[in-house]
């Protein structure tokens, strides 16, 4: 995996955020920086996998931009019967998956747009931090997508930074989001200038608009298992 140093946002011309050429070489620095907690997540997502994952079953790792949760499932679980299948609308992150990847024999990378892809019957479904990328208006159809493509014990997990429901906590929250990300060596310009480039791109809702979403759709219950900061995940039970 490349170790380049994100400097996007170094330049003052801020431009609408795009998961592109530019991306792609930092994208694991940039993640690591941003997403408190991310490689706890990735590791226990592999194990939360790894325990629901039925025989000859398909896993999806949706907007799985590098492939992490991917290829540490691979990694963990180690059998050849499971067929994980990664997407990402991202043409740049899916070839670079293409190039480094290959050796991953039973992920199959796809570049599609996950609005559009026709899902197989699944055990697990991975959206980490992807829904928040989705067009508002499409959220619900996706969740919906996600549960009809589920077997009976079926999981999803899905991982997202969230909003809060009082303004008070909001603030608190996205200060100490801010000291992480200074703390691992952003400025207060580069953080500010990444805050505008992603307005009306990362659409956030709050944790009871999620939960309510994955209850309307028909899931029976969600357990949110993990957080840091604004940062949650959920195991979201068929
Ligand atoms: C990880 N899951 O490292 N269809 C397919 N992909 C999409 C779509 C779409 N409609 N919209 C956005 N994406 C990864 C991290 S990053 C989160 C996920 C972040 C893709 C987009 O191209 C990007 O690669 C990914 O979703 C979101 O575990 O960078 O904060």
């Amino acid at each position: 995996m490349q170790k380049k140093v994100d400097k996007i946002f170094l330049d003052k011309k801020v431009k609408k955020f795009e998961f592109d050429q530019k991306v792609v070489p930092v994208f694991q620095d940039m993640i690591l920086r941003s997403v408190p907690g991310y490689e706890n997540l990735i590791k226990n997502i592999s194990i939360i996998t790894k325990k629901n994952v039925a025989k000859n079953s398909m896993i999806y790792d949706l907007g799985c931009s590098l492939g992490a949760c991917s290829r540490k499932i691979a990694d963990e679980v180690q059998s050849e019967k499971i067929k994980i299948v990664a997407i990402d609308n991202s043409e740049q992150m899916i070839n670079y998956c293409h190039e480094n990847y290959s050796n991953y024999k039973n992920i199959t990378f796809i570049h599609e747009d996950i609005n559009n892809f026709k899902l197989e019957t699944a055990s697990v479904v991975i959206l980490n931090f992807t829904l928040q990328f989705i067009k508002r208006d499409l959220k619900d159809q996706l969740i919906a997508k996600i549960f009809n493509a589920l077997d009976e014990k079926g999981i999803l997990v899905i991982s997202e930074k969230v909003i809060s429901e009082s303004k008070e906590e909001e603030l608190f929250l996205q200060d100490y989001h801010e000291f992480f990300k200074s703390c691992n060596g952003y400025t207060k310009e580069e953080i500010d200038r990444k805050k505008l480039s992603l307005s009306n791109v990362m659409l956030l809702d709050n944790i009871k608009t999620h939960e309510r979403r994955f209850k309307d759709v028909g899931f029976s219950d969600s357990c949110l298992w993990h957080r840091s900061y604004n940062f949650v995940s959920w195991i979201v039970r068929k």
